[in-house]
């Protein structure tokens, strides 16, 4: 038997473990192992029940991901599942942690289930951009009701030990050792002479009105999950649970998840999985140098950003002393602060104890001097190198020998922030996402005197925060910023050559980015971007086109929702209006400039807006601004609300392929202004070689390292 699954012998109670590290994933080593285990248990004399659990630090969390990959080596999940169904005596599966994916649905196999009260169950397959392919679309709605089990899937959210008890998904939920209590359980069934329960031979749960239900799922599918094919499928297979024999809704099943896993959609969403992680990894970084403890944290600014950061390290259990210039600025922080926790206890998401005791982390403060204890001092105010510079020498001033100093600068040279301080290796960027408190992402730019364990540290503090950290170098605007721009810079000119905001924003909504990036700019401010192009205006393009419409609105004072009116109208609920007078402004005005009326379409504007911006990002990969193309890509789908279902840009890239889109931007050269259509030359060299951003990724081994 292979070892990562063994059995013991409690009395007349057979105990099938599973031990294989960190997340005893569904390996085919693991599948191996429970299908030995059940056969040989059939057969053996005096087992009067089995309960099958898992070491470590929780239950089976799914199939073993990198396997859809590769191949799935037999034994398969159907196999070993149905020998654990099988079981002539009764099976209770003893859960702790998470039962995710394949892990849930070996417990929907079992007859029954004894959870620890921290225990979650959860389907998250559409994360995957697949199905649960293990039998989960037809065992779980034959244990809890069918609506409940869409929903469960539907929202790939895990749901909690109680709740499981309170559907019918456990049968029991203990507290202390699981293993111990399912022990407990199944020498009850024994005493009592229980056979197994299958599921399989359990009826659909509130299947009456299922054709009712699966069209109204459908409708919200189609609306809330576009662009996807997952969400639909899913829905098919769960309704040939309510339609078919058991063994023929698998057959459905089997077929609909076989079509899903190597599509684009899921293999853009594993890329994803496995790059969320990477980032993590730092070429050139020893392992041997670790992070210093973050367990006071100093704030400059009680801005939005100021506030928002400070939220999370009170959300983490850390002290906060926030500074600002002015009480008023401090007291209007505060009460932002409050209102935004207010706003979740009025959600429920957060109890009223909770939100007291997070303000209570939080202390305002008008003297830099309260910072001297901190471990880490984020500033955070508005972009502007003078006053950062000014800041972080009061900082270097009062903050204690070993505390790191981050700045949340968006675009400015750290270098130069760093050299006004006498301890440049402290000094790292912390770039924040705004609202800083909600948004997963946060952008770590190391600059050229950082030291390796002030890296760390900052990777670490991400993970304290519950944030993806991403590694940058210094360069205008890091990863996201820098590619934003000439992504941009097509939306704004296409403006000029006669398509509406809504035409170009509907363009990028359609290709599935979150909002469109004239609706953006109108929500940060019209100005942000301005004033950012103002400070830079010396290494600008001489070109009187260049985000022109942007200048435009600011000069009117249309500086988007906070203004009423940008390159929209708002109406008082924040909804978007047409506004003919800026179509009309920004139309004469191209005409004025001699802008040729091309009037581009929906296909148009994608590829324009998408290609400058995988342009760029093959640029900061040859110049080592960004360590890796996937880390562009968890930087897109994180901050910028790049749909993850593509994977990324450069994900993205690779599925268009790169002879293709080199192709198109030497035609974009020919036909719009050539200045913006230099193809980078690692674009043009993987894409004559036929190659991809993965392949060269993948044939980089320790290159690009930081060096240290
Ligand atoms: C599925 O089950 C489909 C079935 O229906 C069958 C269809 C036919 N596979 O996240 P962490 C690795 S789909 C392979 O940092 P945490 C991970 O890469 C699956 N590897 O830990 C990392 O490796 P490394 C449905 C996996 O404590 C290490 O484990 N299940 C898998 O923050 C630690 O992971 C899911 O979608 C896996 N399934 O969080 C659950 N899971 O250290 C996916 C983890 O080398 N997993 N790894 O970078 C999770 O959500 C989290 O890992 C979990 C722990 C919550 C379990």
């Amino acid at each position: 038997m292979a070892e990562v699954v063994s059995v013991s012998m409690s009395g007349d109670i057979a105990l099938v473990s599973i031990d294989s590290p960190p997340v005893n994933a569904m390996d085919q080593k693991v599948r191996a192992g429970l299908k030995q285990a059940f056969e040989q248990l059939r057969t053996r004399q005096g087992v009067k029940a089995i309960v099958l659990g898992c070491k470590g630090r929780t239950f089976v969390a799914g199939a073993d991901i990198k396997e859809f990959d590769t191949g799935i080596a037999p034994p398969g999940y159907y196999e070993v599942l149905a020998a654990i169904e099988d079981s002539p005596c009764p099976v209770v599966a003893a859960v702790h942690g998470t039962a995710l994916g394949g892990g849930m649905e070996i417990a929907l196999a079992c007859h029954y289930r004894v959870a620890h009260d921290g225990a979650r169950f959860g389907l998250p397959e559409l994360t995957l951009g697949i199905i649960p392919g293990a039998g989960g679309t037809q065992r779980l709605p034959r244990l809890i009701p069918l609506e409940a089990a869409i929903d469960l899937i539907l929202s790939s959210k895990p749901m909690p030990a109680a709740k499981a008890r309170e559907l019918g998904l456990a049968d029991a939920v203990v507290s202390g050792d699981v293993a111990e209590g399912a022990l407990a359980f199944a020498r009850e069934l024994a005493a009592r002479g229980a056979g197994p329960r299958r599921t399989r031979d359990q009826a659909v749960l509130g299947a009456e009105n299922a054709a009712e239900l699966f069209e109204t799922k459908r409708a919200q599918v189609a609306k809330t999950m576009r662009n996807r094919q997952s969400p639909l499928a899913l829905l098919d297979a769960i309704e040939a649970a309510v339609k078919l024999p058991f063994d023929q809704g698998l057959k459905a099943e089997s077929a609909i998840s076989d079509r899903l896993v190597p599509a684009t959609e899921a293999r853009a969403l594993r890329h994803l999985f496995f790059a969320e992680r990477e980032v993590r990894r730092i070429p050139g970084l020893s392992a041997e140098v670790k992070p210093r403890p973050v367990t006071r944290l100093g704030i400059v600014g009680a801005g939005t950003m100021g506030g928002g950061i400070s939220m999370c390290y009170a959300n983490a259990g850390v002290p906060v002393t926030i500074v600002d210039a002015t009480q008023a600025a401090l007291d209007k922080g505060m009460a932002t602060v409050r209102k935004n926790y207010e706003r979740s206890v009025a959600r429920g998401s957060l109890k009223p104890e909770q939100m007291e005791q997070r303000m209570k982390l939080l202390t305002p403060s008008l003297d830099y001097a309260a910072l001297g204890e901190a471990d880490l001092v984020i500033e955070a105010v508005y972009e502007n190198m003078a006053l950062k510079k000014e800041i972080f020498a009061k900082l270097d001033a009062v903050v204690r020998k070993g505390a790191i100093i981050g700045t949340n600068t968006s675009t400015l040279d750290i270098d130069e922030i760093a050299a006004v301080t006498k301890r440049p290796e402290d000094v790292v960027g912390l770039h924040f996402f705004s609202p800083a408190n909600v948004m997963p992402l946060l952008e770590i730019v190391h600059a050229k005197r950082t030291a390796p364990d002030v890296l760390v540290t900052a990777l670490e503090t991400a993970k304290q925060i519950k944030k993806t950290g991403v590694v940058a170098k210094v360069c205008y605007g890091f990863i996201g910023n820098r590619m934003m721009d000439p992504y941009a810079r097509e939306a704004e000119h296409c403006l000029l050559e006669g398509a509406t905001p809504e035409q170009v924003d509907g363009a990028l909504e359609q290709f599935g980015m979150a909002m469109g990036i004239l609706a953006v700019f109108d929500m940060a401010g019209v100005d942000i971007g301005y004033l950012t192009r103002l400070e830079r205006k010396h290494l600008l393009p001489d070109d009187p086109t260049f985000y022109r419409p942007d200048t435009m609105l600011n000069e009117r004072g249309w500086l988007g929702q906070k203004a009423g009116r940008g390159y929209y109208r708002y109406d008082s609920a924040r909804k978007r209006i047409p506004d003919p007078e800026v179509v009309e402004l920004l139309w004469a005005e191209g005409k004025r400039l001699k802008v040729e009326q091309r009037k581009p379409g929906t296909a148009e504007i994608q590829e324009r807006c998408l290609y400058a911006m995988i342009n760029e990002g093959a640029r900061l990969l040859e110049e080592g601004v960004a360590l890796r193309a996937s880390d562009i890509d968890v930087v897109y789908t994180s901050g910028y609300g790049f749909p993850r279902y593509r994977g990324g840009p450069m994900f993205y890239a690779d599925t268009v392929g790169l002879k293709a889109i080199y192709e198109r931007i030497l035609e974009f050269r020919r036909t719009l202004d050539p200045q913006y259509w230099t193809p980078a030359p690692l674009l043009e060299m993987l894409a004559l070689a036929g190659s991809s951003f993965a392949a060269w990724q993948a044939g980089r081994g320790n290159q690009g390292a930081i060096s240290t």
